[in-house]
């Protein structure tokens, strides 16, 4: 399997998928589809909605290893590929969720930033007015897309999923638990712990278990692909403390130092740098071997899971 080559295609079908599948921008009223796509536009790693694909086309893609060590069989293999639904929809839903909580996240009652994706954050360039409603519009479209483009049992789950992932308990209860901590600055492991699981390993979970769903995955492969996904998400955080440490603003798109500057509790402060690295590798190791457990097209999803656990940016 070519990596770069297949990592390419599936960002290209994300791009196409959100231009596809998102207003334009001169829809009535043109400035707050303009705002939903500035930020969408304006890029990222889109590693979310990359995973819903992949996921999805475990079982079912063009690059599957005739090879691979089967656990299901023939037939339903065959099953799956007959009845596969097309994933950009919900790939397009996870980037729009992802997209509304940065857009909040940088306004000035919660982190105040000006930089995002390397542009002016949302409200810098509109106002915080356009960036609220275009946080609430893109949310909101994303439970719209699920809505439209699957039939209905499959739509309830993968509403289900995305609700539960960004709801009250999980990315938005990290959100909030981020920002008390952020007030007493000592926060406990056990508080980073439930931060990093909800505010980001959330959304790589669902992320990778709504494309299970979408490609056919039974009950113990969605379980297996949660699993990879909390593994992952902690991973991710712990790399995007490190770098908040030690990379700069202009590779991060994003303004670099801030969590030391705000005092705040972060794996690197906890742990420091060096130990911060090794916990992050053993869940990029734990997350590639919960993958083992699945049949089909791993190679694509273990090569991410490392290209990931050594990012720059
Ligand atoms: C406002 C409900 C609400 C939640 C905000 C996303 C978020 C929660 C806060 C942003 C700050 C932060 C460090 C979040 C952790 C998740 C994370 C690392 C987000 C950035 O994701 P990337 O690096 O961003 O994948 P790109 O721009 O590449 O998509």
């Amino acid at each position: 399997m070519d990596f770069p080559a297949e990592l390419k295609r599936h960002v290209a079908r994300v791009e196409r998928g959100l231009d596809q599948f998102v207003p334009r921008a001169d829809t009535r009223p043109a400035r707050l589809h303009t705002a939903m796509r500035y930020s969408l536009e304006a890029g990222g790693k889109r590693l979310r909605p990359v995973l819903v694909l992949a996921a999805a086309e475990l079982f079912t893609g063009p690059t599957l290893e005739p090879d691979g060590e089967a656990t299901i069989p023939k037939s339903e293999i065959e099953n799956r590929k007959s009845q596969i639904q097309n994933p950009i929809p919900a790939a397009v839903a996870v980037e729009c969720l992802h997209t509304y909580s940065l857009i909040h996240d940088d306004l000035p009652c919660m982190d105040n930033d000006d930089l995002r994706r390397g542009r002016p954050t949302s409200h810098k360039q509109f106002d915080e007015a356009t960036a609220l409603l275009a946080g609430d519009a893109l949310l909101t479209h994303a439970f719209a897309l699920l809505a439209e483009n699957y039939p209905a049992p499959l739509a309830a789950a993968l509403v289900r999923e995305l609700a539960n992932a960004a709801g009250s308990r999980r990315l938005i209860g990290g959100q909030m638990e981020d920002l008390l901590a952020e007030k007493k600055s000592d926060a406990t492991p056990e508080e980073l712990e439930f931060i990093h699981l909800n505010k980001t390993a959330a959304m790589i979970e669902a992320s990778l278990v709504m494309g299970g769903l979408i490609g056919g995955a039974g009950e113990t492969e969605v379980a297996t692909l949660r699993q990879a996904g909390r593994h992952l998400g902690l991973s991710f955080q712990i790399i995007d403390d490190i770098l908040d440490a030690t990379a700069d603003t202009a590779t991060l798109g994003k303004t670099a130092g801030k969590d030391a500057k705000a005092g705040k509790t972060t794996f690197v402060k906890l742990h420091g740098i060096e130990a911060s690295w090794s916990i992050a590798t053993k869940h990029s190791v734990e997350t590639r071997a919960s993958f083992t457990n699945l049949y089909g097209n791993k190679a694509f999803l273990g090569a991410l899971v490392e290209m990931m656990s050594c990012r720059s940016r």
